[in-house]
């Protein structure tokens, strides 16, 4: 029977389920990543495991998020997962080595084989046929011990590409057109998987900006065969040897198929405050820019600064705009430093940062109050960029230079230059001295642990009956931002306690307050949502600091699928409406109580929600395969581990 790439290689690392849409699966993962943000908690979590020595055949701890060190925090926790990495076998993405996803693409990223992340944007090295998956860090951590990784066997989405890419229209115009097409909700448990003509006029880092940003309609993971442009990449980067040529069947078994017409695309932006609200750049023409952003793990490769360098050249920033550069690798920036680039760019007036994810996260570059922002990055929800009043505009590179020149948005066609074609280099320039390699002499290794270090916090089983209160109700779309915003704060991020205090700060300063007062009176936290609970990042930390505020239970309309895994991992119950109107019927601050919620779920019956403020009843829905139901009940997997563990110990 014909098979698409997706069903070939997870079927290739198959270890538990059957290879059916919809049905759980596990999967053997060969390589992991994690960055600093996620990945202190993940080592964290792997150290309390146990385990001596990572068991993939490659994994990675990047350096790469919170590079700014105001304060102690961020250079222990990097000393801490330098410590680690030497001690248990996993290669050490140095600061100022780059971003995790364009590094991982560079140098490690191997077709046909799986990677598992801890960070939603680990599908960009779907674009060398990679299976990438984001994850939240605890299942990273798990990965590293040698478990297998569960998931929804994926319904498979072909994107049919035909046609070229006219001058100034570039890869994010694709995936922009895919966000319109899908939208950022309704995809979860999906997988697009791209081919057709097209493919072959797309270098790798274009295809891996459109499976990087795939995250935002919150499919599985993206996918590109692995073909001669492939092994034209890898070769440049003197690792032909990985290179296998992989393709989907002819006549394979799509769910759908979606054609996009390359030659038909025009520049599009998404625009304030979600990258699925698209626009074209034309429709928003002469909307005046106070700051523009170049980089990011979607558009900072060799080929995204080379053609914004030559827009650029004999050129100066317009004097109302900020302009930042940001490249996403020491190697990329080698490179334009070598060929003249960066020094055509350092003319025009460009402020350089350092290869990481920078203004990305909101921990650096936040524009003025009320600016308009051009950024070619991937996420433009409320406050990301720390301005909460700024409007951010998601762009191409091309679109990004031609505001760089104006000062206002401009359709990069309209610039009146020739397009700058950018060829992909035959051999790119290959330094790794920054990526430290695990120590020859683990048991002499010792881990730094500052003060800024905690424990990972675990929670107890789920209680027989959840009685407590709606501490928050939220709306639509509400994304891991909301629930926990990054930027500065990301230095709490192994300091649960102190992390916590800034709970849906974004939605409602005064949740920390009133939840911990519900937690300190015995009464269970409950959080109420809308749809698409949950999307945008992989930080387990919003599940891991509600859970550590004493929330129980999220009943939404529904959920994102890394948030749920989190829910999950720390012992939250994701539970939604059965008829999606009792939503209405709830409001912030009613009481409710669960009865028998352990011994219903425990044996997979009906869920009955009694709302005691209000006198009524609502029926919830819970999708818990038998694996998720025992780690819930146990108060999630490190709960689930230790108690394992202590079982073990009584039948020694
Ligand atoms: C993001 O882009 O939102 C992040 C910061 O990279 C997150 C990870 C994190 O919160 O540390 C992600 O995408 O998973
Ligand atoms: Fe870093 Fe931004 Fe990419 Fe997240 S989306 S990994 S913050 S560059």
């Amino acid at each position: 029977m014909a098979k698409t790439l997706t069903q070939k290689i997870l079927e290739g690392h198959l270890v538990a389920g059957a290879y059916e849409p919809g049905s759980e699966i596990g999967i053997r993962i060969d390589q992991t990543l994690t960055q600093d943000a996620t990945g202190t908690m993940a080592s964290l979590q792997f150290e309390a495991m146990g385990v001596d020595r990572v068991k993939t055949d490659r994994s990675v701890s990047f350096i790469d998020h919170n590079t700014v060190q105001i304060g102690f925090e961020n250079a222990d926790d990097h000393r801490y997962l330098q410590g680690v990495a030497a001690r248990y076998g996993v290669y050490l993405s140095r600061a100022g080595n780059g971003i995790c996803h364009q590094v991982h693409l560079e140098r490690f990223g191997r077709p046909g084989t799986t990677l598992l992340g801890s960070d939603s944007h680990t599908p960009t090295g779907g674009g060398i046929g990679q299976i990438s998956i984001g994850a939240g860090g605890l299942d990273v951590a798990l990965a590293m011990a040698g478990e297998s990784f569960y998931l929804t066997c994926p319904n498979v989405i072909c994107i049919n590409l035909t046609g070229r890419l006219q001058p100034w229209v570039s890869a994010k115009d694709v995936i922009l057109k895919v966000l319109e097409i899908f939208g950022t909700k309704g995809n979860v448990g999906c997988v697009f998987e791209y081919g057709g003509p097209g493919v072959r006029t797309l270098t790798v880092p274009e295809r891996a900006t459109i499976a990087n940003m795939g995250a935002e309609c919150g499919v599985t993971t993206s996918l590109f065969p692995s073909d001669d442009e492939t092994r034209k990449f890898l070769r440049a980067q003197g690792r032909e040897g990985d290179w296998e040529k992989l393709a989907a069947d002819t006549d394979a078994p799509y769910a759908k198929v979606v054609t996009i017409d390359l030659s038909e695309l025009v520049p599009l932006a998404a625009t304030p405050h979600s990258p699925g609200n698209i626009a074209t750049v034309k429709e928003l023409e002469g909307l005046e820019v106070h700051q523009v952003c170049v980089g990011s793990c979607t558009n900072s490769s060799y080929r995204d600064l080379m053609v914004v360098a030559k827009t650029l050249k004999g050129k100066k920033v317009h004097p109302g705009v900020s302009f930042i550069l940001a490249p996403g690798s020491r190697q990329v920036v080698d490179m334009l430093a070598r060929n003249g680039a960066l020094a055509d760019l350092i003319e025009t007036g460009v402020r350089l940062e350092e290869n990481a994810c920078g203004f990305c996260i909101g921990n650096s570059q936040s524009p003025q109050t009320d600016a308009v922002s051009l950024r070619t990055s991937n996420r433009n929800f409320l406050a990301r960029s720390g301005t909460k009043s700024a409007n951010v505009y998601l762009v191409s590179p091309e679109t990004a230079a031609a505001a760089v020149i104006t000062g206002r948005i401009t359709d990069p066609r309209d610039l009146g230059i020739p397009y700058p074609e950018v060829a992909m280099p035959d051999v790119f320039i290959i330094d790794d001295s920054m990526m430290v390699p695990p120590s020859d002499d683990p048991g002499g290794v010792e881990i730094f642990r500052g003060p800024n270090i905690g424990a990972p916090p675990t929670s107890d089983p789920l209680p027989g009956a959840v009685a407590g209160v709606v501490t928050i109700k939220v709306g639509d779309n509400i994304t891991t931002d909301h629930i926990i915003p990054a930027g500065a704060k990301m230095k709490y991020r192994s300091n649960i306690p102190a992390y916590s205090e800034f709970l849906f700060e974004v939605v409602d300063p005064e949740f920390y307050n009133r939840a911990r007062g519900v937690r300190d009176s015995g009464r269970d936290n409950i959080i109420v949502g809308g749809l698409s609970y949950g999307q945008g990042s992989s930080r387990e930390h919003a599940a891991l600091c509600p859970m550590y505020m004493g929330v129980k239970t999220v009943i939404a309309r529904s959920f994102e699928r890394i948030h749920t895994a989190n829910l999950i991992n720390f012992g939250i119950v994701p539970l939604t409406f059965k008829n999606k109107d009792d939503y209405d019927s709830i409001q912030q601050g009613d009481s409710l109580e669960i009865p028998n919620i352990r011994e219903k779920i425990g044996a997979g019956e009906p869920l009955i929600v009694r709302n005691t403020t209000r006198g009524n009843e609502f029926e919830v829905e819970y999708d818990l395969s038998e694996r998720a139901r025992e780690i819930v009940l146990a108060g999630g997997v490190l709960s689930l581990i230790r108690d394992k563990k202590r079982r073990r110990g009584i039948d020694e």
